[in-house]
């Protein structure tokens, strides 16, 4: 089944819970009842929550922060399938999934032409819609009817070899439709709902975060004195998560204007700095808002029509538009090691937090990236800067700058050992900084004079295995 929803927002609030209900009734009678379940992104307990605590999925795909489909995906039970989010819609396209027998989409309007009013989210909802045998659709009403004319529905990508340039050239630029179409003959259903998104709250704005916000904007001041961008930047893009929203806080209070944004999340600081004229617009595929700054939004959302648009997110999130626009790609990370490799997903190598996301998408084909998370977790008993990443998301060749709150280091044409350095003199904590030296001064001296990125292979990883025999790293 393919089902809408993106980072909590636009996702179907009445069906997955019916649908839990008859799965623990079959499961009650002896009967087998799950499904393959392939959304945008994360969606919110009403969806991923009942089905995981009904048992009812067996796949999982691109990308989840419910504690109970985490808790079943860690534990076996449920097959994850961590996937870049402008990657799964054109793999459905290329069968690498097989059929998808069942769409379930929440929309703000259905017109009487049967042309679709896309709500809070666009996600893969295009390819759920053309791909499914049949159609189950949800109007919610709590979305305003407003909602038509924000929406950029491209109806031109066609598959290889057949394939032809998506010509996106600034990012406020249409060049679609605002409606999803659908072939009536496949709906089967049309739910009415009245119920509002998800509740994204995020953690207020600390001074670590305003620290590296610091850094990060002081920063993107220095790449314009260097000439290498224009004093209006290029488009940022901002990642999920309460580190990348208290980034783009400091941008509120910076002397920077009329900036634009092509990300794949709108989170409340993001829309905050439309409203104190940072941004002049911004693409993206879905907002994930607080209750108060959605309900906020849904109230003036006259005032935002032409300023924003939700695209689908193989558009928001295109490597060839990434690439062309040139975007300032801004994201989390779990842990980087000193040579620059980042983990986003993984604690301790094996546990799975919520997936890749959309932060390989930019990241890689951006103009520049900056990787940002606190110097230590879990109040300070473990270090993000580590001799070698317990898992890899993006390698040392894909990542630009790391900021921590200690300080930024661009690891920008650097060699490994000169990369090393600096990423634990600028970005680690000082309780684990002599540490770190330690470690590879030795691995330079083992390696004696032949290894590139030296490593002690035996002792790598003994910061993640002391932290999980000890609590500490
Ligand atoms: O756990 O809340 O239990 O304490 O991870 O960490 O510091 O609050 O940071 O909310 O910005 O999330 C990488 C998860 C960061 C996010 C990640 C623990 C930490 C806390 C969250 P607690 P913070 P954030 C586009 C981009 C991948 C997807 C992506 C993410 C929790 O940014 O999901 O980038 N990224 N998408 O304590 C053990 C470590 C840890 C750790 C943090 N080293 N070891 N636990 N934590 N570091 C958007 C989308 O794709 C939709």
């Amino acid at each position: 089944m393919g089902m809408s929803g993106f980072t909590g927002s636009g996702y179907p609030k009445a069906v997955p819970g019916e649908l839990a209900q008859r799965m623990t009734a079959a499961h009650a009678a002896g009967d087998e009842f799950t499904i393959g379940l392939l959304t945008g992104a994360s969606t919110s307990q009403e969806l991923d929550g009942v089905l995981a605590k009904a048992k009812g999925v067996h796949l999982r795909a691109p990308f989840n922060t419910d504690p109970d489909m985490r808790r079943a995906i860690n534990a076996g039970d449920v097959e994850f399938i961590d996937t870049h989010l402008s990657h799964l819609a054109q793999q459905v396209w290329f069968g690498y999934y097989g059929k998808l027998d069942v769409a379930v989409i929440e929309v703000a309007a259905v017109l009487p032409n049967g042309l679709l009013v896309p709500g809070s989210s666009v996600g893969n909802n295009k390819t759920w819609l053309d791909q499914a045998d049949k159609v189950i659709l949800e109007v919610n009403e709590w979305h305003p009817r407003e909602y038509e004319g924000f929406h950029d529905v491209y109806y031109g990508t066609q598959l290889p070899p057949r394939r032809n340039p998506i010509e996106i050239l600034r990012p406020d630029q249409r060049i679609g439709d605002p409606y999803l179409r659908v072939d009536p003959k496949k709906v089967v259903a049309i739910v009415e709902t009245n119920a509002p998104d998800r509740d994204n709250a995020f953690a207020p704005v600390d001074e670590k975060s305003e620290a590296m916000a610091g850094y990060l904007i002081d920063f993107l001041r220095h790449e314009v004195r260097a000439g290498r961008m224009p004093d209006t930047l290029l488009p940022i893009q901002s990642g999920s998560g309460n580190v990348a929203n208290a980034v783009l806080d400091g941008l509120k209070t910076s002397e920077f204007e009329h900036l634009t944004s092509y990300t794949e999340v709108i989170q409340d600081n993001l829309l905050g700095l439309l409203d104190t004229g940072t941004l002049d617009s911004i693409s993206a595929t879905a907002f994930s808002l607080s209750r108060e700054a959605a309900e906020n939004f849904n109230a003036n959302i006259e005032s935002y029509k032409g300023r924003i648009l939700l695209r689908p997110q193989e558009m928001s999130n295109h490597p060839e538009i990434v690439r062309r626009l040139g975007l300032i790609a801004i994201n989390g990370m779990v842990e980087a090691d000193i040579y620059g490799h980042v983990n986003s997903t993984h604690v301790s190598g094996s546990r799975m937090l919520n997936g890749i996301g959309g932060s390989g998408d930019f990241a890689r084909n951006a103009f520049l990236n900056f990787f940002v998370s606190p110097s230590t977790a879990k109040n300070g008993v473990i270090s993000t800067i580590v001799p070698m990443a317990s898992h890899v998301d993006h390698t040392e060749h894909d990542v630009h700058v790391l900021v921590t709150e200690q300080g930024i280091a661009d690891l920008r044409g650097t060699s490994p050992i000169k990369r090393a350095r600096r990423v634990i003199d600028n970005c680690a904590h000082p309780d684990y900084r002599d540490r770190l030296h330690d470690y590879l001064d030795r691995a330079i001296a083992a390696s004696k004079g032949a290894g590139h990125s030296p490593h002690i292979l035996s002792e790598a990883l003994s910061w993640h295995t002391n932290f999980l025999d000890s609590g500490q790293m």
